[in-house]
């Protein structure tokens, strides 16, 4: 641990995870590290979730505010959750017990852009930060801190904190040091300058985050793998979505709006985005690039084969055959992956200018092309008032589409069976708007959406993405819309917009 921890002020605050959990008091703001399941603190949480449930056993009340990059794993979000012990969560999250008591209302769920969170931390919207908990893989000599597998908000966690617990994992491979780069050059409007990246492998900042030692309160040392799922072997449905989008880009770049290294590829959360990722193998596109969130599996496949050339992102977000081989080849990955903070993986001012090509996953999509990738219908409950049931968040979805050179949101074109349509009249809630999505794709086709007004969208998504169980019913929504509605520019029928959804949670099927 000694090669570790190399400052000796900070080896004298080690501590077990529970004198260090003692430390966070009700009602606390905690900011923790952590980004789809990579670089959260692993001991800390867990302790802390032990002596809030011996409060609430004695019946009294322990719940703190909980802020982090973006999803954590059980070890935080779930034992947390498990114990009842946060009153609000922010700005993303995918943990199964977590959701239920989101769905349940027993906590507030702040689902935020995740390039808007450091700003607006720095704002003051959150109110202060009491304590950081950031895991890291080893302590500099100076002081300075050697990032883990995801940075996420840490830079802005670390600077804004009244007081800060490292938690310093050996599991974490110290073959990482070098392959970050922190950015120290961001301010408040109307001191802003520009940010000077122009390549997705653009070094503009420093390998190492910054802690005031002085601030440091407690040093705990683990022992804990990332805890991360696998994701579904890519099926048939995701295999043609990957088709159509690999068709779709041959297409532009015979028009010459694009060329055969395409432009910095973004890639969602999830089994779809994932799935679509590895299919890009198929394309045989030779020196790609990323400028991204997470690096799943998929896109170390690309960077395996030669596809991509370099990624950048702010997390890891690998199954544990991916941590495996990214740790067997560690020396070959850290020279095409940079880890950055999120406040540059997803700056609108970056996306924009690199021009991004957007993937992600969606839920459902209406016929004008409003994106809803947040929130299900209540599935199996019987109760009108149970409608909408957050699945994950937003994440950097938005960050991406809306500044991108194209924004892609993909799905199959039935969930649940066939049970419920992809396509639907009217989006039951929106993420993203008709304004900002170009492409929509499902197993059924790609709508491209650029240069269409809304009717015609209307018809091309329709037409090309949904199910033909479903494509009749939208045909004759549509075509009653067109002909009764109020409006004749965006036609919808507003008693009957949102049916789909209601007879489904009345019959558990969106079809007549
Ligand atoms: O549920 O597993 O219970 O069957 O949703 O669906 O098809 O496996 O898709 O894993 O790619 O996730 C939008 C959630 C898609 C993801 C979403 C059900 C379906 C299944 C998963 P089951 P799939 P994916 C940057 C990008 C927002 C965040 C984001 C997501 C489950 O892409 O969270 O993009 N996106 N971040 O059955 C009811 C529907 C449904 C439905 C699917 N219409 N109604 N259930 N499902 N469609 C990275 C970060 O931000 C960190």
């Amino acid at each position: 641990m000694h090669d570790r921890i190399r400052h000796a002020g900070l080896l004298d605050k080690r501590m077990s995870a529970e004198a260090a959990a003692a430390l966070i008091k009700p009602g606390m703001t905690v900011a923790m590290s952590g980004f789809t399941g990579a670089g959260y603190p692993k001991a800390v949480p867990q302790a802390l979730a032990s002596r809030m449930e011996e409060v609430h056993a004695d019946g009294g009340s322990f719940k703190i505010k909980v802020l982090t990059g973006a999803s954590t794993a059980p070890e935080l979000d779930g034992v947390l959750a498990k114990v009842g012990g946060m009153e609000l969560r922010l700005p993303y999250m995918s943990d199964p017990a977590l959701r239920k008591r989101i769905n349940d209302g027993d906590l507030d769920y702040m689902d935020i852009h995740l390039s808007h969170v450091a700003q607006h931390t720095w704002f003051g919207f959150y109110g202060g930060i009491n304590i950081a908990i950031v895991e890291v893989v080893g302590i500099r000599e100076d002081g300075s801190l050697i990032p883990s597998s995801s940075v996420g908000n840490n830079k802005t966690w670390l600077d804004m904190a009244d007081a800060v617990i490292l938690e310093v994992n050996t599991q974490q491979s110290t073959a990482m040091e070098g392959m970050h780069d922190i950015y120290y050059g961001t301010a408040l409007p109307p001191f802003r300058k520009p940010i000077m990246l122009t390549q997705p492998e653009d070094r503009i900042g420093q390998p190492y985050l910054d802690v005031d030692v002085d601030k440091v309160i407690a040093v705990v040392e683990t022992d804990a793998p990332d805890r991360l799922s696998a994701f579904a072997a890519p099926d048939e449905a995701s295999n043609q979505i990957a088709d159509h989008l690999l068709d779709f880009l041959d297409g532009e770049i015979k028009t010459g709006r694009l060329t055969n290294t395409l432009l910095p590829l973004q890639s969602g959360v999830g089994n779809i985005a994932n799935a679509v990722l590895a299919g890009l193998t198929r394309g045989g596109y030779r020196g790609l690039k990323a400028y991204t969130e997470v690096i799943q599996d998929g896109m170390l496949e690309l960077i395996k084969d030669g596809t991509l050339a370099f990624a950048s992102a702010t997390s890891f977000s690998l199954s544990e055959a991916g941590i495996e081989e990214f740790n067997r080849h560690v020396d070959f990955y850290r020279e095409r992956i940079m880890l950055r903070t999120q406040e540059i993986s997803n700056h609108p001012e970056l996306i924009r200018r690199l021009g991004c090509i957007a993937l992600n996953g969606m839920i459902e999509a209406d016929i004008y092309g409003n994106v809803n990738s947040t929130h299900v219908v209540g599935s199996h409950v019987m109760n009108v008032m149970n409608v909408m049931n957050v699945m994950n968040g937003i994440g950097g979805s938005g960050d991406f589409a809306r500044n991108g050179f194209l924004g892609a949101f993909m799905s199959p074109s039935t969930a649940k069976g066939g049970a419920i349509s992809g396509i639907v009249p009217m989006a039951s809630h929106v993420d993203h708007t008709e304004h900002d999505t170009m492409l929509i794709i499902t197993e059924q086709g790609l709508a491209d959406l650029r240069g269409l007004a809304p009717k015609q969208r209307a018809r091309d998504i329709t037409e090309k993405c949904a199910h033909p169980d479903y494509k009749p019913m939208l045909e004759d929504y549509f075509a009653r819309a067109s002909r009764d509605s109020y409006g004749k520019h965006t036609p919808h029928l507003m008693g009957e917009a949102l049916s789909w959804h209601q007879r489904y949670i009345e019959t558990g099927d969106m079809r007549l």
